[in-house]
């Protein structure tokens, strides 16, 4: 283990812990999880009960679960790469601001969009929550491109905040015609550290 390991699967929310890892330069292994069966595997649920990635090992053996602690974990341990703004900059507080916001309420939208089974037992209200889901994501990143300065979230520097709603828009594709959304899209992937984690994670595809 040459010091990180990242627990991963194609198309997931690991794709930002990766933009993170590579952004920051720092070394890792990766673990790919390539299905359900693998997310259910004794190991890994022993790792994260919740059988979910993305899941980052820190080479003193601590488990982090959760896209958004991981970052945050990330940016405490090297504030030098700035993947957030510096703590106590107001515009630290933006940024992990609408971290937050995405995580609790954009990332939850998209998983009610792609599994409605798992919010209800009834299978005609699917297409509903389904609907109502999209909608949610339409509100959220509608109020996201509102607080966008452009053309990153801060202004002129990108964040991994920026990568997070990028990577979100990606499961949602009509964010892109907010304009401040697509540009925000355009610019991050202009970052090969992110494009390449975004490659590596089949998105845009
Ligand atoms: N709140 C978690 C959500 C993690 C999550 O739901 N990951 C999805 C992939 S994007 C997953 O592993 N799903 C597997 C499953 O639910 O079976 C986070 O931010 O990391």
């Amino acid at each position: 283990m040459t010091g990180y390991r990242l627990y991963w699967k194609k198309g997931s929310g690991s794709m930002v812990v990766e933009a993170a890892l590579l952004l920051a330069g720092l070394p890792y292994d990766d673990v790919r999880i390539e299905d359900a069966a693998g997310l259910r595997a004794p190991d890994f649920v022993a790792l994260n009960p919740a059988g979910k990635v993305p899941v980052l090992a820190l080479a003193t053996g601590q488990v982090i679960t959760e896209s958004a602690a991981i970052i945050l974990a990330l940016d405490d341990e090297f504030p030098e790469k700035r993947l957030l703004p510096p703590h106590g900059a107001p515009a630290r507080n933006t940024a992990v601001q609408w971290l937050i916001f995405m995580a609790t309420n954009i990332y939850p939208a998209a998983l009610r969009y792609y599994h409605p089974e798992r919010h209800t037992a009834d299978k005609s209200a699917e297409a509903a929550i389904r609907l109502k889901a999209g909608l949610d994501m339409d509100r959220d990143f509608a109020q996201l491109a509102d607080a966008i300065e452009g053309p990153f979230l801060l202004g002129q520097t990108m964040t991994i905040t920026d990568v997070y709603a990028a990577m979100l828009a990606d499961w949602h594709r009509p964010a892109l015609s907010l304009p401040e959304i697509a540009t925000l899209v355009a610019e991050v992937l202009k970052n090969p550290a992110v494009s390449q984690a975004w490659r590596n994670h089949g998105f845009g595809e």
